[in-house]
């Protein structure tokens, strides 16, 4: 029997959230060995749903969160932002210093090999607000017209950690904004993408959009903020999306080539943490079998010391 076969074969409690995205996963205990047919049935469960969900994982510290990211792959630390002390990968987002995810994206789209997947775990939650909402780019570009699709299988994109970030955190202090530049941008990346890229497992195709994109490649500014404007609108439709009401503890897996992600900024001054490790992705492809380009990687402006207090954490 071939692994897949036997993933099939075993049965998770799996209750879809909403119609068209995400799914919770009740009964099952997240764990750096988690044996390969389980892991197996959470991967075609993931690859399906496209984010999943797990409550009750108090069980799980730092260690064991990077242990079981690990086995969807090559676990990256943030290409710019220092992992939280003692761990290697693990990307703390602190509502207290500027981690506050409140815009449309898929993670760390400014690199050429973005990553496939992020574990998200819950650590301090607000008694009420915090959510999360993630949005389906495969049904978003199946929902598009025909021609709208024929468009946008052929636009590319340039992405770029150096965008607007005062643009998108209406309740962040000046300050703030800019120590959490200061850290996010210390080395700048350019990447173009295609606008739909081939989902190298399920060969969907998926919208590549989100706030690190720039603008469309050949389009002058005001035609390439209008054509964005109205393909990420398809992505974020709410019949596209599911809502997590986070508890701590809480487990959170997408799909970063299909998904696009928002932590709503709803709960003031009220904590909110939670810590992120990411795995390895693939160049994309576009559907006419090109692949992304690095235009700028560039080294660090200045080195950023690993353990320095309390850095301004950055929302990717
Ligand atoms: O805070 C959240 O719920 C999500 C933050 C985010 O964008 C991420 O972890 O990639
Ligand atoms: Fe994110």
């Amino acid at each position: 029997m071939t692994q897949q076969q036997a993933a099939a074969q075993v049965t998770l409690d799996i209750h879809p959230v909403a119609g068209r995205i995400g799914a919770e996963i009740r009964g099952l205990k997240l764990a750096p060995d988690l044996d390969a047919t389980t892991f197996g049935a959470v991967r075609a469960a993931l690859l399906r749903h496209k984010v999943l969900f797990l409550r009750d994982q108090d069980h799980l510290d730092d260690k064991a969160q990077e242990g079981f990211a690990s086995l969807f792959g090559t676990p990256v630390p943030h290409p710019t932002v220092p992992s939280r002390d003692g761990t290697r990968f693990l990307l703390e987002l602190d509502s207290e210093h500027g981690g506050r995810a409140n815009s449309w994206h898929t993670d760390v789209t400014f690199d050429l090999a973005y990553p496939q997947v992020s574990v998200l775990r819950g650590v301090v939650i607000p008694a009420a607000g915090g959510d999360t909402v993630w949005a389906n780019t495969a049904a978003a570009y199946q929902d598009l017209p025909e021609a709208l699709r024929e468009l946008a299988d052929r636009l590319w994109a340039l992405h770029t950690n150096d965008y607007d970030y005062a643009a998108t955190r209406n309740t962040v202090s000046t300050e703030a904004i800019k120590r959490y530049r200061e850290v996010f941008t210390a080395a700048i990346y350019e990447t173009e993408h295609p606008v739909v890229r081939v989902h190298p497992e399920t060969g969907e195709r998926t919208l590549v959009l989100g706030h690190f994109v720039k603008k469309l490649l050949g389009y002058s500014s005001s035609d390439s903020q209008h054509l964005l404007s109205v393909l990420q609108d398809h992505v974020h439709r709410l019949e596209n999306t599911v809502r997590w009401r986070w508890r701590a503890n809480d487990v959170a897996i997408w799909d970063n080539r299909a998904t696009q992600h928002y932590a709503i900024n709803d709960y003031g001054d009220a904590k909110r943490v939670v810590r992120r490790v990411t795995i390895a992705g693939d160049v994309p492809v576009s559907v006419d079998g090109r692949r992304s380009v690095s235009v700028k990687s560039a080294a660090p402006k200045q080195a950023e010391p690993a353990n320095h207090a309390a850095p301004a954490r950055a929302a990717a």
